[in-house]
C-alpha cells in the first residue's frame, strides 16, 4: 500500500512537470478574431499555466506579455526584439491601449521570460482585427 501511495506521489510530480513544460495558453480578453475596432482601443491579456511577474525575474514558470504587430509568435528560447512591433509588458502589465491607423493588422500575445526569451508558439495567440 505504501508503495502504491508512493508510485502515484511520483506520477502526480511527473504531471505537474510536464504541466510547466507544455507552457502556457495565451488569450486576450474581450477582442475577438475578426473584431473591427475604433483607435485608440484597449487590449487586455490572459495567460494561464504561468505566472506574470516582472522583467528580470528568472522564476520557472513565471514571464511577461509581449504584443506583437504583423510579427509572427518567436521560436522556443528565441530573444523578443525591442522594437515599435514587438511591445514588452516588463512591469507585468496585462492591458494596454493601441493606437493604430485604420487597417487590417494581425495581433500576436507572446508569452516570454524575465530575460525576455520567447515560450515558443504554443504559448502565443494571435488574431487578426481591422482597425477602423
Ligand atoms: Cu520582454
Amino acid at each position: 500500500m505504501k508503495i502504491r501511495t508512493l508510485i502515484l506521489a511520483v506520477a502526480q510530480i511527473a504531471i505537474l512537470h510536464s504541466a510547466y513544460a507544455a507552457g502556457a495558453t495565451l488569450n486576450f480578453v474581450d477582442l475577438a478574431d475578426g473584431a473591427t475596432v475604433t483607435s485608440p482601443f484597449k487590449v487586455k491579456f490572459d495567460v494561464k499555466g504561468m505566472e506574470v511577474k516582472p522583467a528580470g525575474d528568472m522564476t520557472v514558470g513565471t514571464g511577461h506579455h509581449h504584443l506583437l504587430i504583423n510579427a509572427e509568435a518567436l521560436k522556443e528560447g528565441e530573444s523578443v526584439p525591442f522594437d515599435e512591433t514587438h511591445l514588452h509588458f516588463g512591469k507585468g502589465q496585462t492591458e494596454t491601449e493601441l493606437k493604430l491607423a485604420p487597417g487590417k493588422y494581425k495581433l500576436t500575445l507572446q508569452f516570454a521570460n524575465g530575460a525576455h526569451q520567447s515560450y515558443g508558439p504554443q504559448a502565443s495567440k494571435s488574431i487578426n482585427i481591422t482597425v477602423k
